[in-house]
C-alpha cells in the first residue's frame, strides 16, 4: 500500500466553485496512479462548518460542498474499479457544536458540575477545555466549536457503533481514526472501546485499514495498532526528521529501535495537515529527497502527504493552520479546470515552478525524482511486512537489512544525502 493523504477542500475542484470535491478526486485518479498512490485518505467528508472538516454536524452523509451521499456510492465504485482503495477520516471523540444533538441530546455531552475545575488546561499547548453556554460549561478540547462526546453514555456508543456499521456497509475500506486516544480520559477505557468498535467492523469486512491517530508513546501506539490493525508513527516521523536535517542518523537509529514491533504496523509519514510541510522543514531538495527515500524503504505503509511530491512549502502556524492545506497546484497560473482556489496562497505561489504542469514538463523536477522513489517501493511492496535486521551506524550512515519475501540492504548516509540498496544508488 501506498497511502495519500487528500485534503479534499484544496485538493481538485470539478464543479466550479474552486472548493474541491469528490468528482475532482475521481477526474484525478489518473495523476494518483502514475504517481504510484494505491490507497486515499480522504480528510472528513461528512457535512461540516469548518474549512478541515474535523467538525461534523452530520454523520450520516456528504457534505454538499464534496458531492452527496447518492454520488459517493457512484464515486466510490469508480474509485475500487480503478484499484484504488478508500480510507474515511473519522472524527468520533467530538461533534461540531452546530451538530443537533448538541442541542437536542445534551446528554450526549459532558458538562461541568461543581466540583469540576473549569480553568483546566490542555496538556500541550495550554488551551482552555471548558466552554461556557447558557447551559453552564462544557467540556471540548478541540476548541468550543466542538464539543466533546460523553462516551460515559452507552447511547452515544452505540451512536459511534452505527456509523461505523453505516459506511462499512457503504463499501469504504476503512478508516482513519482522529484523535483516538481522547475518547475517554482513561487509557484501558479508550482501548475497551477501540476494541467494540474494530470487532464490528471487521465482522462486516475482515480486511478493513483501520488507523488511529495516537501522537503517543511507542508502547500506548503498540496497544492500538494491536487492536486496530495500524497507528501513525509519531517517533519515526520525528526522528527521521531530525537525523536527516542534522545528518546525524542516531535519532532515527533509536526511534527504530524503539518502535521495533510497532514498524509492520506503522503509517508512517513526513508531513501532515497538522505540521510544517517536509518542503518547510527541508528546504534542499537533495536532503528532502533522502527523507523521501527513507520513508519508502521502511517497514510499514508509507503515506503522502497531498502536494509534497510537488516540493510545496508550508508552515503550520497551531492560530492559522490554513497555511498546510494550500490549493494543491495544478497550474503555474493556479487557475483552470480543476483547480482549487478557496484560499490565496502565502507558499504554493504561483509561477514557482511548484505545478503539475509545470514539474510533469521537466525531467529533472522533484516530482520526478519522487516518481522514482515510489516506484521503487511499488517494485518491492514486500516491504511492508519486512522484518528489519542488523540495524546498526557507521559514521555517518546508517544501515540495515530488510528481510521478507526477498532481502535488500539499505545504507543511507546522512553527510553525503545517498541511499544504496544492494549497492545500488536510490536516489538520482
Ligand atoms: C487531530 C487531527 C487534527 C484535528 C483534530 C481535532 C485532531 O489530525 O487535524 O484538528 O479533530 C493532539 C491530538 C491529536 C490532534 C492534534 C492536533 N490531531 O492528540 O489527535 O492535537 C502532544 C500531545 C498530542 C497532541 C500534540 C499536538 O501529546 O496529543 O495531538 O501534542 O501538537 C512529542 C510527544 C507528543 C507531543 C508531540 C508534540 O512527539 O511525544 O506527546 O504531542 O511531541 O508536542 C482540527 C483541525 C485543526 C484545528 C482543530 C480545532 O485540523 O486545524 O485547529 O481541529
Amino acid at each position: 500500500m501506498i497511502v495519500y493523504e487528500v485534503f479534499v477542500r484544496s485538493f481538485r475542484d470539478l464543479n466550479g466553485d474552486g472548493i474541491g470535491d469528490l468528482r475532482g478526486i475521481l477526474d484525478s485518479l489518473d495523476y494518483l496512479e502514475d504517481l504510484g498512490a494505491d490507497v486515499l485518505w480522504l480528510t472528513p467528508i461528512f457535512p461540516s462548518p469548518s474549512y478541515h472538516g474535523y467538525d461534523v454536524t452530520d454523520y450520516f452523509n456528504v457534505n454538499p460542498l464534496y458531492g452527496s451521499l447518492d454520488y459517493f456510492k457512484e464515486f466510490m465504485e469508480n474509485v475500487h474499479e480503478r484499484g484504488f482503495k478508500l480510507i474515511l477520516d473519522l472524527p468520533l471523540n467530538h461533534t461540531s457544536s452546530l451538530h443537533r444533538w448538541f442541542l437536542e441530546r445534551p446528554e450526549y455531552y459532558i458538562w461541568a458540575d461543581d466540583k469540576t475545575d473549569i480553568n483546566q488546561r490542555r496538556g500541550w499547548d495550554g488551551a482552555f477545555v471548558w466552554h461556557p453556554s447558557d447551559r453552564g460549561y462544557y467540556y471540548g478540547l478541540f476548541g468550543s466549536c466542538m464539543p466533546d462526546l460523553n462516551y460515559s453514555n452507552p447511547e452515544v456508543v452505540e451512536r459511534a457503533l452505527e456509523i461505523v456499521r453505516f459506511w462499512t456497509a457503504m463499501g469504504v475500506d476503512g478508516f482513519r481514526f482522529d484523535a483516538a486516544k481522547h475518547i475517554y480520559d482513561d487509557h484501558d477505557k479508550n482501548i475497551e472501546f477501540w476494541r467494540k468498535v474494530s470487532y464490528e467492523i471487521r465482522s462486516m469486512n475482515t480486511d478493513a485499514i483501520l488507523v488511529a491517530e495516537v501522537w503517543d508513546s511507542p508502547d500506548v501506539n503498540l496497544e492500538y495498532s494491536r487492536i486496530l490493525g495500524y497507528t501513525f508513527n509519531f517517533h519515526v516521523f520525528g526522528s527521521l526528521k531530525k537525523s536527516v536535517i542534522e545528518s546525524n542518523p542516531w535519532s532515527l537509529k533509536s526511534a527504530l529501535e524503539e518502535t521495533q514491533d510497532l514498524l509492520v504496523y506503522s503509517f508512517n509519514f513526513i508531513s501532515n495537515h497538522d505540521v510544517n510541510r517536509i518542503a518547510s522543514d527541508i528546504p534542499d531538495e537533495r536532503r528532502r529527497l533522502m527523507a523521501f527515500s527513507l520513508l519508502l524503504s521502511l517497514p510499514g505503509v508509507p503515506v503522502l502527504y497531498y502536494g509534497d511530491e510537488l516540493g510545496l512549502p508550508g508552515v503550520y502556524d497551531p492560530s492559522f493552520p490554513e497555511d498546510v492545506v494550500e490549493p494543491f497546484p495544478w497550474y503555474e497560473t493556479l487557475c483552470g479546470v480543476g483547480q482549487t482556489r478557496w484560499k490565496s496562497v502565502r507558499f504554493s505561489k504561483p509561477f514557482h515552478g511548484f505545478s503539475v504542469e509545470y514539474q510533469s514538463a521537466h525531467e529533472n523536477s522533484f516530482l520526478k525524482k519522487v516518481k522514482e522513489l515510489l516506484s521503487f517501493r511499488k517494485e518491492n511492496e514486500w516491504i511492508e511486512k519486512a522484518r528489519l535486521e542488523d540495524l546498526k551506524i557507521e559514521g555517518s550512515k546508517l544501515s540495515y537489512r530488510l528481510a521478507g519475501k526477498e532481502e535488500l540492504d539499505f545504507v543511507h548516509d546522512f553527510l553525503n544525502l545517498t541511499t544504496i540498496v544492494n549497492g545500488m544508488s536510490l536516489i538520482r
